[in-house]
């Protein structure tokens, strides 16, 4: 497919979406969301596509948030349609029946560790930094961060983050919850040391941490793509409701499960003490 600002690529099951704007720091500005929507769906309609990686295009940044040029134009009217339409197209990401995962690259700001929150899984380089800077350009967040940041890390952390704007490293987001697991992958020259740039820094060795990503997203993908469905949509339907309705959803889609071949070869597999083939049926 086919993106101004993305790229997009399917390889063994997995669909890669890279934000690919990298003099901007990956921004978003309004065509970049539109095309954001478009992989997604394909990515959601395609049946080789078992899972979906989120990334940034270079070594710098994943998102570096809204594209505040195009941001600062807004009145009250486009800025409202602005943030209802990006909340629609992340509840897409979010509600996908397939696995997002988020590889944070380096800066998720504002609308980009909005856009990390919407995926259901974080990974983060080391070098990656997160934050809801908003409140320094005179705004708040507008898609989904004052609500999703609250859910993920507890109100009081949340508070903090969006009314002081600081930004963290990704082994406090770590520690905080926001992510899952932080990589440390260099590049390095012959004898193993790290590369240092013209600044003196360490280079992120981005294919590396891409591996990495995909290694854990293999384990994921093992499960085959229909019970990993049902425990995804499991889990989000049930956020949105009482613990007694969350409940009845929980058993009814145990109930389809059951009704699956991969459930009769999951269980064989343990009687027989062999290792399950999944199908997806
Ligand atoms: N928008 C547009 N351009 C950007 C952005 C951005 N968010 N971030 C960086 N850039 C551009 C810079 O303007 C610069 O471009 P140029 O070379 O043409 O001047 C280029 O990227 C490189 O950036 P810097 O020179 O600033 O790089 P530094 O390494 O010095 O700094 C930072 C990196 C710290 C990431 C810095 O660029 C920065 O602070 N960026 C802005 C971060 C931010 O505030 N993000 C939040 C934006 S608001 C938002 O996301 C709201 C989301 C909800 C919107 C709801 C719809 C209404």
């Amino acid at each position: 497919m086919d993106f101004n600002n993305l790229l997009y690529e399917v390889a063994d099951n997995i669909a890669t979406i890279k934000i690919n704007r990298p003099k901007a720091l990956n921004a978003l500005n309004a065509e970049t969301v539109n095309e954001l929507y478009s992989a997604i769906r394909s990515a959601g309609f395609d049946d080789d596509v078992h899972a979906v990686i989120i990334t940034g295009e270079g070594n710098r940044s994943f998102v570096a948030g809204a594209d505040i040029k195009e941001l600062a134009t807004n009145g009250p009217i486009e800025g409202k349609d602005f943030a209802v339409r990006g909340q629609r197209i992340f509840n897409a990401i979010s509600m996908l029946k397939k696995p997002v995962i988020a590889a944070i690259n380096g800066f998720a700001l504002g609308g980009g560790c909005e856009l990390a929150m919407a995926c259901h899984i974080r990974y983060a380089h080391t070098s990656a930094k997160f934050g809801q800077p908003e409140v320094g350009l005179g705004i708040i967040p507008g898609y989904g961060g004052t609500q999703r940041l609250p859910r993920l890390i507890g109100m009081g952390l949340a508070l903090e983050l969006l009314i002081s704007g600081e930004i963290i490293s990704a082994q406090r987001a770590y520690e905080l919850g926001l992510v899952n697991a932080v990589f440390d992958s260099w590049v390095v020259d012959d004898n193993g040391e790290p590369v240092l740039n013209e600044k003196g820094r360490k280079t992120m060795d981005v294919e590396g941490f891409l591996a990495e990503v995909k290694k854990k997203l293999s384990v994921i993908l093992s499960h085959g793509p229909v019970v990993v469905r049902f425990a995804l949509e499991a889990a989000r339907r049930g956020a949105s409701c009482s613990l007694d309705e969350g409940q009845r959803i929980e058993a009814d889609l145990f109930g389809l499960a059951c009704t699956t071949d991969d459930f009769k070869e999951g269980t064989s597999a343990f009687i027989e003490k062999r290792k399950a083939e999944f199908k997806g049926k």
